[in-house]
């Protein structure tokens, strides 16, 4: 499975980059992150206290990783802190000091489990989820056809909800099992450039850059894409006027801690 990891300087500027992404959203969905994520599952952050712990496994720890975290959780109003050590050490620490929830990420699973009711949530759902949700709520579309291009883990939990909120998802990856699994269990149509059917919503779920053409798209469309390297080229992004969802952590974690609250 690939899956691209975050390198520092994609979190580089993180509050420039909240507040740009913040701003198209509200613009194009008439709501902010923070109202998005409430009503999308019905919660309010309170006074929990979250236990960071940088972890070494696989790849290991990616500086700006755990401070980045901790720089969200804050800006969410939730209390957090880092561990001092890492790994299981870390963990421990962060329990015994009295963490409400726990976030930390090897270069497979970034995860946040809330201690008091038990709750576990991955980065991969969290962010399907609120990406989608983000591209289905613009305010100028005119249909509810959206394309989801990509169903690995992000795509196929953001396709789902898709469905489970009455849109037509059409949908596309290179990979055919993974096309087939979104066909058969979700009930999603195939996307196929011969189609010439253009979309006004588009989620964009794919490690890979370019993956957004210019047979796929509407003028003046919203693109909401979690995917770094990001899917649409710049050119054709400009030249059809696209609005862009596009950010590399923050609206991925505020979905993460609402939905497990
Ligand atoms: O603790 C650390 O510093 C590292 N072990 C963190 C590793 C994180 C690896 N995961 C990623 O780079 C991202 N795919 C996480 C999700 C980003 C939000 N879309
Ligand atoms: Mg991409």
């Amino acid at each position: 499975m690939i899956m691209a990891l975050l390198t520092p300087e994609d979190l580089e500027n993180l509050e420039k980059q909240l507040e740009m992404s913040n701003e198209t959203v509200k613009r194009v969905t008439g709501s902010d992150l923070k109202e998005i994520c409430e009503s999308l599952y019905g919660t309010e952050l309170g006074s929990q206290t979250v236990g960071i712990i940088p972890i070494t496994a696989g790849n290991g720890v990616i500086s700006n990783f755990t401070s980045s975290l901790l720089y969200i959780v804050e800006y969410l109003g939730l209390k957090g802190f880092i561990s001092e050590h890492p790994d299981v050490t870390g963990y421990y620490e962060a329990v015994s000091a009295g963490a409400d929830i726990i976030m930390m990420a090897d270069d497979h699973i970034f995860t946040a489990h809330n201690l008091r009711n038990e709750k576990i949530i991955s980065n991969h759902v969290a962010t399907g989820v609120i990406y989608a949700e983000i591209a289905s709520k613009f305010k100028e579309a005119n249909s509810k056809d959206i394309l989801v291009i990509g169903l690995g883990r992000v795509g196929f939990a953001g396709a789902c909800h898709l469905v489970n909120n009455g849109f037509n998802v059409y949908a596309c990856d290179p990979n055919k099992e993974f096309l087939e699994k979104a066909v058969n269990e979700l009930g999603i149509k195939t996307y196929c450039g011969d189609d010439r059917k253009k979309f006004s919503m588009v989620f964009e779920a794919t490690p890979n850059a370019d993956t957004i053409t210019e047979g796929m798209i509407e003028e003046r469309c919203l693109v909401s894409t979690p995917g770094i390297p990001c899917g649409l080229p710049p050119e054709i992004g400009k030249k059809y006027r696209v609005d862009l969802v596009m950010e590399p952590l923050v609206i991925g974690v505020a979905s993460m801690l609402h939905s497990i609250i």
